[in-house]
C-alpha cells in the first residue's frame, strides 16, 4: 500500500512523462512540416517512449492499492525556431525529469517505502541514458552549425544514434 505522500508524488511524475510525451509529439510535428522526417521519426518514437514510461507508473500506482489519476495538460510549444532549439529544449527537459525522478526516490527513501525505491530505480538508468542521447545529438549539432548538407545527414542519421 502507498502513503498518500508516495501516491502524490507518483501521481506528479505521471503527469511530467504525460506532458514529455505531449511536447516531443509538438515537436516531431514541428520537425514533420519543416520537411525533417528523420528528425520527426526519432521524436514520435521518443514521444511514444515517454507514453510507456507514464503507463508504467499508472499501472504500478493502482497495484498498489492507489489511484492514478490521468492528468490535464497545458498545451506544448508550436513553432521550435530551429533544431538545435529543439533539441536543446529536450536536453533541458530531460536534465529536470531527472531531478524529478531523483526527489521521488527521496520521498520514498523518507516514507520507508523501499518497494517504490526499487521501481523507480528503472526510471533513473532510463534517464541517464536519455540524457546521454540528447547531450550526443547536441554535441553532433553545433558540429553541423549551419550547414544545410550535415543538416540533411543528421535527418538521414539520427535514426541510428545511440549512447
Ligand atoms: Fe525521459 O522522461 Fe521519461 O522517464
Amino acid at each position: 500500500m502507498l502513503t498518500s505522500k508516495v501516491e502524490k508524488t507518483l501521481n506528479a511524475q505521471l503527469e511530467l512523462e504525460a506532458s514529455s510525451s505531449q511536447t516531443y509529439l509538438a515537436m516531431a510535428s514541428w520537425a514533420e512540416t519543416q520537411g525533417l522526417g528523420g528528425i520527426a521519426e526519432f521524436l514520435f518514437m521518443h514521444s511514444d517512449e515517454e507514453r510507456e514510461h507514464m503507463l508504467k507508473l499508472l499501472k504500478y500506482i493502482n497495484e498498489r492499492g492507489g489511484h492514478a489519476i490521468v492528468p490535464q495538460l497545458d498545451a506544448p510549444a508550436v513553432e521550435y525556431g530551429s533544431i538545435q532549439t529543439v533539441f536543446q529544449t529536450l536536453l533541458d527537459h530531460e536534465v529536470m525529469v531527472s531531478q524529478a525522478i531523483n526527489d521521488c526516490v527521496a520521498v520514498c527513501i523518507d516514507e520507508s517505502d523501499y518497494t517504490t525505491q526499487n521501481f523507480l530505480q528503472w526510471y533513473v538508468a532510463e534517464q541517464l541514458e536519455e540524457e546521454a542521447l540528447a547531450r550526443t545529438i547536441m554535441d553532433k549539432l553545433k558540429l553541423i552549425g549551419g550547414d544545410k548538407g550535415g543538416l540533411y545527414l543528421f535527418d538521414r542519421d539520427i535514426a541510428t544514434l545511440t549512447v
